[in-house]
């Protein structure tokens, strides 16, 4: 008999965080039940300072008691540790999962920073060139799709796997940062291949269903970034 997995993850009370939102697809994907700890990450709960001193942030996953930190180290915990169930996320040959790690640091690292920018801008010249910016990483990212799929509907090739995921899990920040800044980031004209994915993507039973709505994003964008954005341009203009 298979042995009882204790899973609590912590995540956060806003609901649109990409990271945690990552980590819910990747324990769909692999059918898991788990326990959801939302923590309100102003006022951070003992658990999580204890879970993770180094960061203070969510997402933690917390399997039989030992707390695992940063979603893509999690997904992959969650795809070696709890290999047994569901299909496997990363891919199976080592060059292939090389270069899916690869773009999920260009994701995390380069595209999604571009994006938030172009809401953070504060002239209409920055927001221009961040749009850009964005626009071009997603053009690399229709050229990844293409090589990583092999025809198949997915970055993981028939199934939902570990690119999916990375860039998945920031769908809803796709389309809200475009409605709210006039522009289409995942625009099929311009890329699409990733627009046609992306619409399979959010269609997918397990991982796709977590993608939450824009209004989330939105209000999330309002209520919390641009009163911190405002108050970080104000004290550095003092
Ligand atoms: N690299 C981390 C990023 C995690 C992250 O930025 N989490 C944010 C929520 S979206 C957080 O906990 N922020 C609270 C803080 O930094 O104090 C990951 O992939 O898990």
């Amino acid at each position: 008999m298979a042995a009882v997995q204790e899973l609590k993850l912590l995540g956060a009370v806003s609901g649109v965080s990409p990271y945690v939102i990552r980590v819910q697809m990747a324990l769909a994907v692999k059918g898991l039940a788990h326990e959801y700890l939302p923590e309100d990450l102003a006022h951070k709960s003992q658990l999580l300072l204890d879970s993770n001193p180094v960061h203070k942030q969510v997402p933690v996953l917390i399997h039989n008691g030992k707390p695992v930190c940063d979603s893509p180290i999690i997904v992959q915990y969650i795809d070696e540790a709890l290999a047994g169930n569901g299909s496997s996320i990363l891919p199976a040959d080592p060059y292939d999962r090389a270069v899916a790690r690869f773009w999920a640091a260009f994701i995390d690292n380069n595209l999604f920073p571009s994006c938030i920018g172009i809401l953070e801008a504060r002239t209409e010249e920055k927001k221009a060139a961040k749009l850009e910016e964005a626009l071009a990483a997603l053009q690399l990212m229709e050229g990844a799709l293409v090589g990583c799929s092999k025809g198949k509907p997915f970055f993981g090739g028939d199934a939902v796997g570990y690119l999916d995921i990375a860039l998945g899990c920031y769908l809803c920040w796709f389309k809200g940062v475009g409605d709210m800044a006039g522009a289409t980031l995942l625009d099929a004209a311009r890329t699409p291949e990733l627009a046609a994915w992306a619409a399979r993507f959010g269609a997918a039973e397990t991982a796709g269903s977590l993608v939450p709505g824009v209004d989330k994003v939105e209000a999330y964008v309002n209520t919390v970034l641009y009163p911190k954005w405002n108050a970080a341009a104000a004290a550095a203009n003092n």
